[in-house]
């Protein structure tokens, strides 16, 4: 960083603000050259500040150019307010007054997608958390919350379509043959859910009529070539609407809901009132371009930005350090909403599973911060997995401590109590706990401390009182700033089973049953199980009831029960990685000695059963098979070794793959059937079991299996099994596989977010000249900087390359660290996530760890938006 530092802002130093905006009326003269926006804001004192006096201010940004400035009819000449780091500062106001602003703004400039810019042909905001005050002067905050109304000037053969907030007032021509559009929208709401959209855009038009029989109009926009890739949004949509009814007693509020599509964004979609704004990588599906796993995407996001009118919008955050009030409840409800909608145990392994990859990650490295953090330089880069998935967990911990029942009145009367307010996390578990009279006082700790909590179990049986005793201790390890830990409140569920697998009942509490949830809140703590007929196998955490990591000192035997007969699903699948983690513990090790790999596998007798046995879940058997991923390998090392790792996971899926070649070989037989493509569960399900057959059968180069790829490949009807055909055959470098990237390219060249899949396949592969590879890539026409989606595509691709990413020249760090610099300038939100992989050098073997250190020391010494400066600097802190 060359000039001075940015500094960082602090929870503590909360203030009410000193100003309020009873209504906000905005109007936008719309242009390719440049852009007018007038403000005129109805302001008064706010009788809650205690500052009677202060001064009013105003963010801005500084692409935003100040022409004039009124208070009342009074053009306030230069010297009566200062303009400094962006902000107006007017020190003699009245205590009431109408402030108009007038600024000019470049859309088509504006490279950091926040604020209004332009993608493709249309014009669009993104307002969350700090882009309203890229299009004008605000109390841009979210604790300001403002009746807004906004008039839209535009050529009307160019933008036929303009859109905002609300409800559509008024249509009409001006004096100069343009289009005036007025919207108003009756919900005060902050800035940041302000959205302005203009295009020439296709619609498709629905209805749902809500609980009490009000009709709301339901339009879905897109440009024209992509408006037949919409109806199973809308599906998703009119059944989230449904859902919230049903399991929150939320209705949707006004009379219209829109959603429109653009392909240049930087995170999945944003919640604006009655307007949401989508990566159309989150919203377009059809099966011949999109994979299960996105029309699953689609449904979640789709349920997210929708449950956020009540969970964000309706209620929202009082600062941007309670954002997690908002997106770690919303997380939760679309979590169980698409556990509704599709299989609940599947459902929750995938989240887990990615829980614990990358957000365990970030929690043990040196972003790491609590899920209310208590300081910022940039709010967004807290964005994060922590925010989002482990503020999901707490609001799920909460669930399980109080019962269904319970956390529905706790929501109701959260709803209640705060309908139209900007509140706090504290809030939320305060109505929780209102309604349920269970005492959340020290479980509010999960808001406020970092860190991943380490659980250890031990148990010991007496065979003469039938007791066993449980102890479990617990400790959270220091994080950046937080030296030390409090012990935590959590719920740990737990079942026990006897020695065939059986689930053995016993007695907790007075309460019988074969599953127990223990609340844990001591460092060390015993539990006693009575009326136990035999010495037990416990089933610990069961379902994941906390965002912890648990050991205990299982047998192989012990596992192998487990995973073939814990009548949790979840915890059959958490057996079977612990056992896979454990052979490839092992391998690890002798690749890093360099010896040659050798194991006796005890998975293959499971895995045999698994595939031999045609009742089970297919998603959850593929789930089973599925070895743990090279992330997730890395995140439980101590010191990683990416080649080493790499080399395991290839060694022990060879292993398996050669041992029962004939069952996944039947396997995949069995399940490639011919049906017409449908994105149900019970399909789905069986193209990932089929696919993940594949995926075996395939690493033993058999002739067979080599030409199963090739015509699953060819004559696939649907994205997922021609995508998961190409990627094996990417992986596994079958004879064709070059001309079966080059014919999947000219097939899908057209359509960007396929082709997008295909640029990330290709820099994610493992390949002597993959660097150069990634180079060519991003000379292709296919490539675009300025499209987030492709720049994630192919940096996120090569990021998760091995041979590439992690090769010991420093050549892939130094390349990535080049894209970082360039972008920091173009696009400071994009190039600061792009940071994340450098972030993890600590934990890497020390030659790869020096490499990365001086690429980060590299950026560091550049230029830097505040975005890219706060995450690298804390990252060598
Ligand atoms: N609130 C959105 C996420 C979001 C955040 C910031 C954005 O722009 C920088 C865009 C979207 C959500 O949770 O979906
Ligand atoms: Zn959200």
């Amino acid at each position: 960083m060359k000039d001075g530092q940015p500094s960082a802002i602090y929870l503590k130093d909360y203030q009410v603000p000193a100003f309020l905006i009873d209504k906000t009326e905005l109007t936008f003269d719309l242009d390719e050259s440049v852009t007018i926006v007038t403000s005129r804001l109805h302001m008064r004192r706010n009788p809650k500040s205690k500052f009677r006096t202060a001064p009013l201010v105003l963010d801005g940004g500084e692409d935003v150019k100040l022409i004039a400035l009124a208070m009342d009819d009074y053009q306030l000449p230069p010297e009566e307010y200062r303009l400094r780091n962006h902000q107006i500062i007017i020190t003699a106001t009245a205590d009431e007054f109408v402030l108009t602003c007038e600024t000019l703004i470049e859309p088509q400039n504006n490279t950091r997608l926040e604020g209004l810019y332009r993608s493709s042909s249309m014009f669009c905001t993104q307002c969350e958390a700090e882009g309203f005050r890229h299009i004008t002067y605000y109390l841009d905050r979210p604790d300001v919350m403002s009746v807004f109304t906004t008039t839209i000037i535009a050529d009307g053969d160019k933008y036929p379509v303009l859109l905002s907030n609300g409800n559509e007032v008024s249509r009409s021509l001006n004096e100069e043959g343009k289009t005036v559009a007025v919207w108003h929208d009756p919900f005060p709401k902050p800035a940041y859910l302000f959205a302005l959209v203009a295009g020439n855009l296709e619609v498709i038009e629905d209805q749902f009529t809500t609980l009490s029989n009000r009709a709301v109009t339901l339009k879905i926009f897109t440009e024209s070539h992509n408006i037949d890739k919409v109806d199973y949004s809308m599906d998703a949509l009119k059944r989230s609407m449904k859902w919230d009814e049903e399991k929150y007693g939320r209705e949707y509020d006004l009379d219209i809901f829109m959603i429109v599509a653009v392909d240049d964004f930087n995170m999945g979609a944003m919640e604006n009132k009655g307007l949401n704004v989508f990566n159309s990588s989150c919203l377009l599906a059809s099966p011949k371009t999109t994979t299960d796993d996105g029309y699953q995407r689609v449904e979640a996001v789709v349920a997210h930005e929708y449950f956020h009118n009540w969970s964000g919008n309706r209620v929202t955050c009082r600062d941007w350090f309670q954002l997690s009030l908002k997106e770690g409840f919303t997380v939760f409800r679309d979590q169980q909403f698409s556990a509704d909608m599709n299989s609940p145990v599947v459902k929750r392994v995938e989240d887990v599973s990615f829980l614990k990859t990358a957000q365990f990650a970030e929690d043990a490295g040196p972003m790491s911060h609590p899920v209310r953090p208590s300081s910022f330089i940039e709010i967004s880069n807290f964005y994060t997995l922590t925010i989002y998935e482990k503020g999901s967990e707490i609001v799920r911990m909460i669930h399980t401590l109080l019962g269904e029942d319970s956390f529905r009145k706790g929501s109701d009367l959260y709803f209640e109590r705060h309908d139209g307010q900007a509140v706090t996390c504290d809030d939320f578990v305060q109505a929780m706990q209102d309604a349920s009279g269970i005492d959340l006082s020290q479980f509010k700790r999960w808001y406020s401390q970092a860190g991943t909590p380490r659980v250890e179990a031990v148990g010991s049986y007496d065979e003469v009182t039938k007791t066993y005793q449980l102890t479990l201790t617990q400790a959270t390890p220091p994080t950046a700033n937080q030296p030390t830990k409090l012990p935590l409140l959590m719920p740990i569920r737990v079942g026990l089973l006897d020695e065939n697998g059986k689930a053995l009942t016993s007695e907790l509490n007075g309460k019988n049953d074969t599953s127990h949830v223990l609340t844990l809140n001591l460092s060390e703590q015993v539990f006693e199980f009575k009326q136990v007929d035999t010495a037990p196998i416990p089933s610990l955490l069961r379902g994941f009831s906390a965002p912890v990591k648990l050991s205990y000192d299982y047998t192989v035997e012990q596992l192998s029960i487990l995973m073939s007969s814990d009548e949790d699903g979840f915890n059959r699948w958490n057996a079977a990685q612990e056992l896979a983690v454990r052979e490839l513990n092992t391998l690890i090790s002798q690749a890093r000695r360099g010896e040659v790999l050798s194991i006796e596998s005890q998975l293959l007798l499971g895995f045999k059963a698994l595939l031999d046995d045609q009742s089970l879940d297919k998603s959850m058997v593929s789930l089973i098979l599925s070895l743990p991923s090279q992330a997730y390998l890395s995140e439980i090392s101590e010191e990683v070794d990416p080649q080493a790792i790499k080399q395991a996971r290839t060694y022990l899926k060879q292993l398996i793959a050669r041992a029962l070649e004939q069952e996944f070989a039947n396997c995949y037989e069995a399940n490639n059937v011919d049906v017409d493509y449908s994105p149900d569960a019970q399909q789905i399900s069986q193209r990932q079991l089929k696919n993940a057959a594949l995926s075996y059968w395939s690493e033993t180069n058999s002739v067979a299996a080599e030409r199963a790829v090739l015509s699953q490949f060819q004559s696939a009807d649907n994205m997922t099994d021609q995508f998961s055909a190409l990627s094996i055959a990417v992986n596994t470098t079958h004879p064709e596989f070059q001309s079966m990237l080059d014919s999947f390219y000219s097939q899908w060249s057209h359509e960007a977010l396929v082709v997008n899949k295909w640029l990330m396949l290709i820099a994610a592969q493992e390949a002597d000249n993959g660097l150069e590879q990634v180079k060519q890539l991003m000379q292709h026409d296919a490539f675009d900087l300025k499209n987030p989606n492709k720049v994630r595509a192919v940096l996120g691709g090569l990021g998760s390359s091995v041979s590439t990413f992690h090769n010991e020249t420093g050549a892939g760090y130094a390349f990535l660290a080049d894209q970082i610099i360039v972008l920091n300038k173009r696009n400071p939100q994009l190039a600061s996530r792009l940071c994340t992989p450098l972030t993890r050098w600590r934990k890497m073997k020390p030659n790869l760890s020096v490499l990365m250190q001086k690429q980060l020391e590299r950026i560091l010494s550049e230029e830097l938006s505040k975005d890219v400066f706060e995450v690298v600097s804390k990252s060598l802190a």
